[in-house]
């Protein structure tokens, strides 16, 4: 029996377990037995995957050809996401895809880019070296449709990949599955000349991505996307085998759940409910209001500042988020356990916007002071409050509070772990300054701020534990 078997053999047992064990489960179903499913229950536990889980904050990056149209066709302008704009009625597919003749982003700099990306603190960055249009960032030598056959020539992602790698931020490719230039991409396989040409798509995403890992060894993951088709979807087996090969390429390469589909078409979670993939990779656009709602997985939440749209875009329509929402977001995602991974959209120039720039800047500067209670932070298993975030340092007790809002008197209601008390209550910024505590009941409390303190921006509080012993807990909550 291969290794493998016996893997799958574990697991059902552990789902079995899992299943059965809890004698008041409402929903004891037999678990499937699946030949494509997840390979693991529960989270990675290796160094690379603790290194993902620590990074926090990390920038996303979606250049190509769309940036040039900059979400506009013949002076109208696209309601959709600028990246999706050759899926428009009013835009002729073939003057789509001779974008890539004027492809030259003259004021491109790589160093400048990752310069920023580390001011601003992150920890990581995702670039799109294939959207769904398929033009190839990279000179790929599976298809003409890449940036070797532009005006500019050079390799981008070579450059985004060595710049950040220089930087000290650790990189990740976008890669889109669904392939719009592509004669044998299908969404669905209907007929056998279909099935015929998807093993020739299949074939090919298969070249381009170990080509990929090839020449960019230093990638620590890839972020999947286009992978919703029914043709991905009835390609389980081969996603499985594609996904086993990669990790082979890269040992402690991280793939999120947006690759994999099980044999039953099943995505991000098998026919079992078990995740498929390193993270769950389903929040975009959108966060987790409780760590009930990530059902024990790592995860990432990748956001635009615009309301919608990855690509450059001429007008950002509607509201753009500021760099403390920003910073919010960052911090409500770690404080449940996940990274934010913000996106911007350079123009087809190699610059980026200055409402980009602005944001950037802030979330750095605001980084530089309070990064202690983003980076190798987790879940606290405190009760959310009115007035920001908890976090927890990983491997350590102390509990930082993000505080967005300050309540009028000023006092900060603080719920801690069971059998967890405060020992000391101080300012990130200002250490010595330590805060007064009212104890409330045995493991809830008020922190007060000092009178006078008139916040201007989000601030953190560090609060080093103690634990009670069980006895004294026990006596307290008598009382
Ligand atoms: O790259 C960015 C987006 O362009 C891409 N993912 C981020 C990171 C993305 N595009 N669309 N989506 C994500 C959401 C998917 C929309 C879909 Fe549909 C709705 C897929 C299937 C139904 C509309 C109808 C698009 C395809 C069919």
């Amino acid at each position: 029996m291969r290794k493998y078997d016996l893997r799958r053999i574990g697991l059902l047992l552990l789902l079995c377990v899992t299943m059965f064990g809890n004698a008041n489960s409402q929903t004891t179903k037999q678990p499937v037995a699946l030949k494509h499913g997840a390979h693991r229950v529960g989270k990675r536990t290796d160094a690379d995957m603790a290194k993902w889980r620590s990074y926090g904050l990390g920038q996303f990056i979606h250049w190509g050809l769309y940036s040039i149209l900059e979400g506009k066709y013949n002076g109208k302008y696209y309601n959709g996401a600028a990246e999706w704009i050759r899926s428009w009625k009013e835009v002729p597919h073939a003057e789509y895809d001779s974008l890539y003749k004027q492809f030259n982003p003259e004021n491109f700099n790589p160093t400048q880019w990752a310069k920023m990306a580390k001011q601003m603190g992150v920890k990581y960055v995702t670039f799109t070296t294939k959207h769904h249009d398929g033009f190839c960032l990279w000179p790929s030598q599976y298809t003409q449709y890449t940036v070797a056959n532009s005006p500019y020539k050079k390799d981008i992602v070579k450059q985004v990949v060595d710049a950040y790698t220089k930087e000290g931020i650790d990189v990740y490719l976008y890669f889109s599955v669904m392939d719009w230039s592509h004669p044998d991409w299908r969404t669905d396989l209907k007929t056998k000349e279909d099935s015929v040409a998807f093993d020739r798509f299949k074939l090919f995403t298969k070249n381009q991505l170990t080509e990929l890992l090839k020449m960019y060894p230093q990638t620590k993951g890839l972020w999947f996307d286009g992978t919703w088709d029914t043709s991905w979807k009835k390609s389980g087996a081969f996603s499985d085998s594609l996904e086993q090969h990669l990790k082979s390429l890269i040992p402690g390469l991280i793939i999120g759940s947006r690759l994999r589909a099980d044999e039953f078409g099943n995505r991000h979670n098998d026919a079992n409910g078990v995740l498929m993939g390193d993270y769950e990779q389903g929040w975009e656009r959108k966060i987790p209001k409780t760590y009930a709602d990530v059902h024990g997985n790592d995860w990432d939440c990748v956001m635009t500042i615009p309301e919608n749209g990855w690509g450059y875009a001429e007008k950002w329509l509607g509201h753009w988020k500021t760099s403390y929402e920003c910073i919010e977001m960052t911090t409500q995602c770690v404080s449940l356990g996940g990274n934010f991974v913000l996106n911007f959209g350079p123009k087809a120039d190699g610059t980026f916007r200055p409402e980009e720039i602005t944001v950037a800047k802030e979330m750095g500067d605001w980084m530089k002071v309070n990064n202690a209670a983003i980076y190798d932070c987790e879940y606290a298993n405190c009760e959310k409050q009115d007035w920001g975030y908890f976090t927890k340092k990983q491997n350590d007790d102390k509990i930082y509070m993000v505080v967005f809002n300050v309540p009028i008197n000023g006092s900060l209601k603080v719920k801690l772990p069971k059998n967890t008390s405060i020992g000391k209550a101080s300012l990130l910024q200002a250490p010595s300054t330590v805060l007064s505590t009212e104890q409330l009941d045995y493991n809830a409390s008020y922190i007060q701020l000092p009178k006078g303190m008139k916040p201007t921006s989000p601030f953190v509080i560090v609060i080093d534990t103690k634990q009670q012993s069980q006895v004294e807990t026990e006596q307290k909550a008598k009382t």
